[in-house]
């Protein structure tokens, strides 16, 4: 197969996962927008290189001409979510999605492989519109915490590296490491709520002061100096008394002062 045809089969799974970035991504603004802690916290995206796919072929025994239909994972999204129960979240809100359809899973979560790769796999058929038309593509997600990703990240380039040959000695830590994990997850989901209240209470008050500060902004276009003075120095008062109860009722007054002013400027 020529390189250009190469390019040209790449193409639609470089467009897929191009969307599926900004989709995934978009849903952990959302989140975070409405003061809600994300059970997304990272998202990667990449198109299987062209010598990768080349390796998949040979080991896999497949023609080049069902790469396609043979390959799932040309096209690859991983979700990095900070604890377990994350992944199960992230892999109903994708089940429940009109614009991907999941064709298979694979729960290496519960059932690690025997290298210790621990992960939840989704194979989805997804649509892209590209300019010869709609096209139903594959493309693999893995669903995984930060501290499987860890591991994985590390246990790939290692075999990378040794290929087949990995080095027993190396086999054995790296299975031990796994273990580790699997205790370190255990433990993060124990401390979850304290950690998500924590999370909460971070973008919540980043959220308020964002819109006070944006408020404040704009009645410097319609306020006298003074009137803005004495807002900033009580919004400086209550931000470092750490209230966060006074924080959100002063969002809200200052809120009914702007609109006054909106109002009256539309008279
Ligand atoms: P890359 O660079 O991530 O694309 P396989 O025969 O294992 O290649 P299969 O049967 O199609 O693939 O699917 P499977 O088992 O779900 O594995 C697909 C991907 O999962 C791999 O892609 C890896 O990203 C990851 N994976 C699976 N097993 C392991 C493992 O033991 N260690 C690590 N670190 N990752 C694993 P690729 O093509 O290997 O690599």
């Amino acid at each position: 197969m020529e390189i250009q045809m190469w390019r040209e089969i790449l193409e639609p799974y470089s467009l897929a996962v191009d969307e599926l970035k900004e989709k995934f991504e978009h849903m952990r603004s959302a989140y975070r927008a409405a003061g809600l802690y994300s059970p997304i916290e990272q998202v990667d995206v990449r198109v299987k290189s062209i010598s990768s796919l080349l390796e998949k072929v040979q080991r896999k025994h497949i023609s080049l001409d069902d790469i396609e239909t043979h390959i799932d994972d040309i096209a690859g999204v991983r979700i990095i979510c900070q604890f377990i129960e994350d992944i199960y979240k992230v892999a109903q809100i994708i089940k429940k999605r009109t614009d991907m359809q999941v064709v298979e899973e694979q729960d290496y979560v519960k059932d690690q492989k025997p290298s210790g790769y621990r992960s939840y796999h989704m194979v989805i058929k997804y649509r892209v519109e590209s300019l010869k038309g709609p096209k139903d593509i594959f493309c693999e997600i893995q669903i995984r915490t930060l501290a499987m990703n860890f591991w994985a990240t590390i246990e790939h380039s290692l075999q990378y590296k040794y290929k087949q040959n990995m080095p027993e000695n190396l086999r054995v830590r790296l299975l031990k490491a796994a273990e580790a994990i699997v205790v370190l997850d255990r433990e993060m989901s124990l401390v979850r709520g304290e950690i998500m209240d924590a999370q909460n209470t971070f973008t919540l008050k980043s959220n308020l002061v964002a819109d006070i500060l944006t408020n404040i902004q704009n009645l410097y276009k319609v306020a006298n100096k003074r009137e803005i003075v004495k807002i900033q120095d009580e919004f400086f008062k209550i931000y470092n008394s750490e209230d966060l109860a006074h924080l959100e009722l002063f969002a809200k007054e200052l809120d009914i002062i702007s609109e006054g002013y909106r109002a009256q400027s539309l008279k």
